[in-house]
C-alpha cells in the first residue's frame, strides 16, 4: 500500500521484483544500484547466503522526481528464489503497488517460470487482490544466451506460456549487460506512480 505523506508532500511505493530463483532479480537492482547517482539512490541493502544472493529481500530506496507536486519515492524489493522460501516470498510481496515478473529465457527454467507466476497469483489472491490488479510489467531475462548454445526459449514462446493474449508489457533483457533494465523500471515506475496518484485523487491537488 502506498504511502502518502500529504505534509512533506511525498508518495512512497512499493515495487518487487517477482520469478524463479536466479532468473535475475539481484541482477536488476545491482545494475539500477551501479548506474544510479548518489542522490537518487538510498543504501542498497541485500542479505546473502551461500549459493543464493538473497536471503530475505533484496532493498533498494531510489527518488524519482515529482508528480503533480509530490516528491515520488520508490522502493525497490526481490524475493529470494528457493522453494523453501513461498512464505518470505509473501511477506515481501504484502502491500506490493507495482510488480515485476522476471522470466528466466533458459529453456531448463520454464516450468520454474509457470509456476512462480502460478505463486504469484496465489499469493496476490490471499491478500484479496488479483494479477492485473496491481500494475505489472514483465520481463524476459538472460536475452544474451539466445546466440549461445545453451537451449532458450523465444519471446513468443514466454508470452504464450506467462502473458496470453499481452495482457502486460514485456520487455526482453540481458540484465548482467544492462540491457533493458532502465527500460523496465521506467515502465513500471510509471503504472505504478500512475495507478497509486489515481487511486488517491491526488493528480491536480
Ligand atoms: N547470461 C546471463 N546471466 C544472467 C543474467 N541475469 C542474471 N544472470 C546470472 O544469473 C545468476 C542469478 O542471478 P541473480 O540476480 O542472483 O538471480 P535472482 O535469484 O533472481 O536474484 C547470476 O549468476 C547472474 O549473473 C542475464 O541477463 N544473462
Ligand atoms: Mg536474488
Amino acid at each position: 500500500m502506498a504511502l502518502i505523506d500529504l505534509s512533506k508532500r511525498e508518495i512512497h511505493c512499493k515495487i518487487v521484483y517477482y520469478g524463479p530463483g536466479r532468473c535475475g532479480k539481484t541482477t536488476n537492482l545491482l545494475y539500477i544500484y551501479n548506474a544510479m547517482s548518489e542522490k537518487t539512490k538510498g543504501k542498497m541493502i541485500t542479505i546473502e547466503t551461500k549459493g543464493e544472493r538473497t536471503l530475505f529481500f533484496d532493498l533498494l530506496p531510489l527518488t524519482l522526481g515529482k508528480v503533480g507536486g509530490f516528491d515520488i519515492r520508490i522502493q525497490l524489493y526481490t524475493v529470494p528464489g528457493q522453494a523453501l522460501y513461498e512464505a518470505t516470498r509473501k511477506l515481501v510481496l504484502k502491500g506490493a503497488d507495482g510488480l515485476v515478473f522476471v522470466a528466466d529465457s533458459l529453456r531448463v527454467r520454464q516450468v520454474k517460470n509457470r509456476e512462480s507466476l502460478e505463486e504469484l497469483r496465489r499469493s496476490l489472491r490471499e491478500y484479496g487482490a488479483s494479477l492485473g490488479e496491481v500494475p505489472m510489467v514483465l520481463q524476459y531475462n538472460k536475452r544474451d544466451l539466445v546466440s549461445s548454445p545453451i537451449p532458450t526459449i523465444g519471446v513468443e514462446e514466454l508470452d504464450r506460456d506467462l502473458n496470453n493474449g499481452l495482457v502486460f508489457p514485456r520487455f526482453e533483457a540481458a540484465a548482467t549487460k544492462g540491457v533493458g533494465v532502465f527500460e523496465t523500471l521506467k515502465e513500471i515506475s510509471k503504472r505504478t506512480v500512475r495507478h497509486v496518484t489515481q487511486k488517491n485523487m491526488l493528480v491536480g491537488r
